[in-house]
Formats: structure tokens, C-alpha cells, sequence
């Protein structure tokens, strides 16, 4: 069993959002080529899902502006702008993506006190968000990864897959990274290799 997962591909990551990722519309054609002839057994999505009083937002602390760093309940977190908002235009998958299949949806971002990163788990590690076990139970044993944001929302979500023991792929040119610091996109790559993901070329599929 394989599985491909799409990360975050929502409105407020792509051209114009709220948290725009550079160039990040250019994963979406890629990503629907996969679905159509990568051979995957499932299509499952996350999306980014917070209420609008999240503590991830800058405009919920007096003061901050987004890329600050606040201690959020023991935890360091960058302060965003306001994204993804559950219910808003900025959270819905980008049109363009052949939203129809896709298998399965797993949202993450809704507790207020902790951001989520991750499709799996809050970034404490707190709470799972039902994508392990459910693939598990499905019998999946490689999960390949794609979306936004590389140094974010992806690396997490793929270091994690590692973790909870999957065969994890990396679909390098279908990702983008928000690159806040100079190089981040690059650690993140290093990052995900060192822990046992392996970086693949969508062309390696289809
Ligand atoms: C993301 C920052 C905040 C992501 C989500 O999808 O990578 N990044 N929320
Ligand atoms: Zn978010």
C-alpha cells in the first residue's frame, strides 16, 4: 500500500494568501499528475485548520508582529500572520487541485494553545490527529509527501512518517518552503535526509 499525502495545498499558502509561499502554485500541477498516474492507493490531504483566535496569529498578542518568536505554553513558536482560518476562502484547497481525489482529509491547527505543524501530531507531540493509526489500519507501508511548506508543515509531516516507522518519500520540485531565513528550505532537505527520508523527483513516477 502507498499513499501519496498533500500537504497544506490551501489558498492562504499560494499566490496572494495571507501566507503566501513563493512560487507555491506550481506544486499543484505536479501534484494532480501524481494523483493521475502515480499508482498511489490513496490520496490523503492536510489542511491547515485554526480557529480564528489561534495563538499562532500575531494579531492575538498584543504588540507582536508576525515572525516573532513568543514561548506558546513551553514551546517555541513563530508568530504568523492570520491564515487559514477555519471556514475562511484563505483555508479551502486551491481550486486548481483536483480536490475530487482526494480519499481522506485530516485537519490540524485547531487548538488555540498549540500550533500543528505536523499532519500527525501538535507540535508537543500532545495529540495525534488520527493520520498514523489510520494508515496503519489501511496496511500502509510507504507514504510519499508533497506540498507546502517545505521548512514547515512538510518537513514535519515527513519526519514524523519516519518516525512512526513508514517508507517516506519526499517529492522534492512538488514542494515549496517559505524560506523566512536565508538556507531554511536547504536544512530542511538536510534535515528530512538525515532522519531517513528519501528525496525523490516527481518524474521518478509518472
Ligand atoms: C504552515 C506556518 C503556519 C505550513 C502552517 O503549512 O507549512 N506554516 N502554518
Ligand atoms: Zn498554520
Amino acid at each position: 500500500m502507498k499513499v501519496l499525502i498533500l500537504v497544506d495545498l490551501q489558498n492562504d499558502f499560494c499566490a496572494n494568501g495571507a501566507l503566501e509561499v513563493p512560487d507555491a502554485n506550481a506544486v499543484i500541477p505536479i501534484a494532480n499528475d501524481l494523483i493521475e498516474k502515480g499508482t498511489f492507493d490513496l490520496v490523503i490531504a492536510t489542511q491547515d485548520w485554526h480557529p480564528a483566535n489561534h495563538k499562532s496569529f500575531a494579531a492575538n498578542h498584543p504588540w507582536r508582529k508576525p515572525g516573532d518568536l513568543i514561548d506558546l505554553g513551553g514551546l517555541e513558536q513563530i508568530l504568523w500572520p492570520i491564515h487559514c482560518v477555519q471556514d475562511s476562502f484563505g483555508a479551502l484547497f486551491v481550486n486548481d487541485l483536483n480536490h475530487s481525489a482526494i480519499d481522506f482529509v485530516f485537519q490540524k491547527g485547531t487548538d488555540v494553545e498549540i500550533d500543528s505543524y505536523s499532519g500527525f501530531f501538535d507540535n508537543g507531540k500532545r495529540k495525534a490527529t488520527g493520520l498514523g493509526a489510520f494508515l496503519s489500519e489501511k496496511g500502509v507501508k510507504e507514504v510519499y509527501v508533497l506540498g507546502l511548506a517545505t521548512d514547515y508543515c512538510v518537513k514535519f509531516t515527513a519526519l514524523d512518517a519516519v518516525e512512526l516507522g513508514f517508507k517516506t518519500f519526499l517529492l522534492e520540485d512538488a514542494c515549496r518552503g517559505v524560506n523566512l531565513n536565508e538556507g531554511d528550505v536547504e536544512k530542511a532537505l538536510d534535515t528530512m535526509k538525515e532522519q531517513g527520508v528519501i528525496l525523490l523527483n516527481s518524474k521518478e513516477l509518472i
